[in-house]
């Protein structure tokens, strides 16, 4: 697999810019989370170069003074790698490369999106993951073949040595295209698969947890499921989708999905990429929105993740706002300001245990909206819709109908109807389900009838 930064601890020098349309607040706060990703990477952060500009250079990014001052620091810390807060374009890339290299020593330039791929690459365990970091691994760096790049053919430590000429750099376009090609092969495979094994889950409502990274989802998950989900103070610690069926009381059972976070400027190429994982939050009947309370940027962190949602078409699911880590709130005052300004969320510690029950009898009553009571007819013979019906539908009330009735009732119905014996229930029902059986219980009206009112005339 590509990785754009390799060896463990490298020193990096971090850059970001400040423009006319963002705030310098805004900047340093993402220059820290920055600073987390390089270290969630294996890399210590030596020094932080800002600057203001009225939009970042177009050539490199920062102003030419600020190239000078970030060569200066290079040689000072003999820094590995420079990471950048935003992306680069390949010209910002080319020009800089010129600019920073000096003497025989390489260094790394590495953008935000690089940056965060490295670590999903990192992380990745199964084969979904892993093919889907790769192809977006690829995508990225199709654009960005430049001299000091990574080159496919030197995957490691030998970046910056000497790079490929224009030739070599057309001949690894292509091979990445080819390569991308096999992997997309592969995703659909995959796919397919996953896909059959849900079909077995459709009997239970969905849910899926969702949320800045490191929000506290998978210890939220193995608070109320009792899964052994990795949980970890690092970013991205969880690329792959896990799902584990959870007791909500009484004993309706729903099934809960832990998945990938999200953060600020999450590239959007990494996003298409890991449609498959993403499938099960687009699939899934109901969200949990864990926020990290304790964080002082939370509100962002919340705007991020509708934002996000909204880009993989989840935005109009049905969401539960879960407040985590409401232990490690440190003013005491905030949770009743956090209760007061969101009164439909939920506040939990998945850490201790605190909330919990809260939250499962939320979940309860979501799951259950909506549902819908039915009242059917079902013929005795139609064993397999019956065993359906009494594994997907809450039974409340049931008896048994004779033929003679059924006959009855079907002739002032249809008089072509055949009279056979059958179950009358009154069903409860998730609307996904009442939506599936609807049609088979509207063909059973053919033989027997379902409708009251033609039950009161025949009386
Ligand atoms: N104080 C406190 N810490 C918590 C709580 N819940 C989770 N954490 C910590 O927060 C960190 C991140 O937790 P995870 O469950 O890995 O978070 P995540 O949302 O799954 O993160 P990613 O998978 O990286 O997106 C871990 O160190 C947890 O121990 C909580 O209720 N209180
Ligand atoms: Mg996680």
């Amino acid at each position: 697999m590509l990785e754009t930064t390799r060896a463990p601890r490298e020193t990096a020098l971090l850059v970001g810019v400040t423009t006319a349309d963002t705030r310098r607040v805004d900047t340093l706060d993402s220059l820290a989370e920055l600073a987390e990703l390089a270290d969630t990477a294996g890399a210590a952060v030596a020094a932080t170069v800002t600057q203001s500009l009225a939009h970042a250079s177009s050539s490199t990014y920062v102003g030419a003074g600020k190239v000078n001052e970030i060569k200066g620091l290079i040689e000072e810390h003999s820094a590995d790698l420079v990471i950048f807060d935003d992306d680069l374009t390949p010209s910002q890339l080319r020009n800089l490369e010129r600019a920073l290299s000096h003497g025989d020593k390489p260094v790394k330039l590495v953008d935000r999106s690089g940056l965060i791929l490295d670590i999903f690459a990192r992380r990745a365990k199964t084969a979904q993951a892993k093919t889907q970091v790769e192809l977006a691994q690829l995508d990225y760096l199709r654009t960005r073949l430049t001299r000091a790049w990574t080159h496919l053919s030197r995957q490691k430590g030998g970046i910056g040595t000497k790079g490929p000429g224009e030739t070599q750099i057309e001949t690894d376009r292509r091979m990445i295209g080819l390569r991308m090609a096999v992997l997309r092969d592969k995703l659909e495979a995959i796919d397919r698969q996953r896909a059959t094994q849900r079909q077995g889950r459709q009997d239970f409502t969905r849910f899926a947890l969702v949320g800045y990274t490191n929000a506290g989802k998978s210890t939220l998950m193995n608070a109320l499921s009792g899964a052994g989900v990795h949980a970890e103070d690092r970013l991205f610690a969880t690329l792959d989708a896990t799902t584990r069926l959870v007791t909500l009381g009484g004993n309706k059972q729903v099934l809960l999905s832990d998945t990938v976070g999200f953060i600020r400027k999450l590239p959007h190429k990494l996003i298409e990429s890991f449609k498959s994982t993403l499938d099960e939050t687009r699939e899934a009947d109901l969200l949990l929105h864990v926020v990290d309370a304790s964080h002082p940027r939370f509100e962002e962190h919340i705007a991020v993740v509708r934002e996000t949602l909204k880009e993989i078409g989840a935005e109009e699911k049905r969401t539960l706002l879960v407040f985590n880590k409401i232990d490690a709130l440190d003013e005491l005052g905030l949770l009743p300001m956090l209760k007061a300004q969101f009164p439909d969320a939920v506040f939990v510690s998945a850490l201790r245990g605190h909330g919990l029950e809260t939250l499962r009898r939320r979940m309860l009553d979501l799951s259950e909206a909506g549902f819908e009571t039915i009242d059917a007819l079902v013929p005795m013979a139609e064993g397999k819709t019956l065993a359906h019906l009494r594994r997907v539908a809450e039974i409340l009330d049931e008896d048994y109908v004779y033929a003679q009735e059924t006959a009855r009732e079907a002739w002032m119905d249809a008089p072509e109807a055949t009279p056979v014996a059958a179950v009358r229930l009154r069903l409860r029902l998730a609307p996904h389900h009442a939506r599936d059986v609807r049609p088979t219980l509207d063909r059973y009206r053919h033989f027997v009838v379902v409708d009251d009112a033609a039950e009161a005339q025949a009386a």
